[in-house]
């Protein structure tokens, strides 16, 4: 049987473990996992995630992108235990092509290591401003507004996708909707699974499935350590916004399941779990990603 190389969950990986972790792990299973090359970042770090498959023509697809927010540290681990997962059954991948970028915001999540574990935002400077950075979920092309300054944490950014990490997300998603049925974005924190949109309480077309699939989610994960998910719109859970990557994938017809999952928070400002947290979270969200990919795609 295949030897999963297996992350490490007990203390967080700076971006270069991560990286070489993805190098490693394609190149220790060549006939199932290949190097999902997005390109570069802004300060030209290598945008590199896994895709995962069964070699086989015509599967539906799933995505998944971890800390597109520099200090949400406890989200690769959640995509370096999906990779885990489905290289150890080939049954994951009988049901879709599985695409894992482990750390979107590659310039941001190691500057949170140097420099600053509270940052969020892209590295971009600002033309004209000493603050440096764009949210990088507000920066997606679907109704993109210009609000907010230079320095606010929310900052859009100069254009739809001026981001060069959030214009490769977009780009993939858009090229490959044909076979796409699912995309999650995991962020931190406050145990949430929201879904499309977040620029309004309307209720989109498919909200019972969004909900169901999401509920099958929140029910997967419960099960395991009563950690309690709640599944809501964006708008209505948390806040109003524009641009978010979720809503892209949902807005431009490219999924018809989107969303974005807050895992656990923990340690000052909740953005700062301690390390042994890590186990626990990827030990319960597993469950409940397995289940709303088998939820999607057989629905
Ligand atoms: N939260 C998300 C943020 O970008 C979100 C919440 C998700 C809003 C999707 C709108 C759409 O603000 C964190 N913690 O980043
Ligand atoms: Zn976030």
């Amino acid at each position: 049987p295949r030897k999963p190389r297996v992350a490490a969950y007990d203390r967080y990986m700076t971006f270069e473990e991560i990286d070489a972790h993805v190098h490693e792990t394609v190149a220790a299973n060549p006939d199932v996992a290949s190097l999902l090359d997005l390109g570069l970042s802004y300060e030209g770090r290598e945008l590199h995630g896994i895709k995962l498959s069964n070699g086989a023509a015509g599967q539906k697809s799933v995505w998944f992108d971890c800390a597109i927010h520099a200090r949400e540290w406890i989200a690769p681990p959640v995509c370096l235990r999906i990779i885990d997962e489905v290289l150890a059954d080939p049954a994951l991948r009988d049901l879709a092509d599985w695409y894992i970028l482990p750390v979107a915001n590659p310039d941001g999540y190691s500057y949170a290591w140097t420099d600053d574990r509270f940052w969020r935002k892209t590295r971009r400077p600002n033309e004209g401003s000493s603050c440096i950075g764009t949210d990088p979920n507000r920066n997606f092309d679907f109704l993109w507004d210009s609000v907010g300054d230079f320095c606010s944490e929310v900052y859009p950014g100069s254009s739809a996708f001026s981001e060069p990490e959030c214009g490769a997300i977009g780009n993939f998603v858009a090229s490959n909707a044909d076979s796409l049925v699912l995309y999650v974005a995991v962020h931190s924190y406050g145990e949430y699974i929201l879904y499309p949109f977040g620029h309004t309480v309307e209720p989109v077309p498919n909200v019972d499935d969004l909900i169901a699939a999401g509920t099958a989610a929140a029910d997967a994960i419960e099960a395991v350590a009563g950690a309690r998910y709640s599944v809501e719109n964006s708008a209505s859970g948390l806040y109003f916004t524009y641009g978010a990557s979720d809503d892209y994938a949902y807005g431009i017809n490219a999924v018809s399941y989107s969303y974005t999952f807050e895992l656990t928070g923990g340690g000052s400002g909740g953005f700062n779990p301690p390390a042994s947290l890590i186990q626990i979270v990827v030990d319960e969200v597993w469950p409940g990603v397995k289940a709303l990919v088998e939820y999607t795609l057989a629905n």
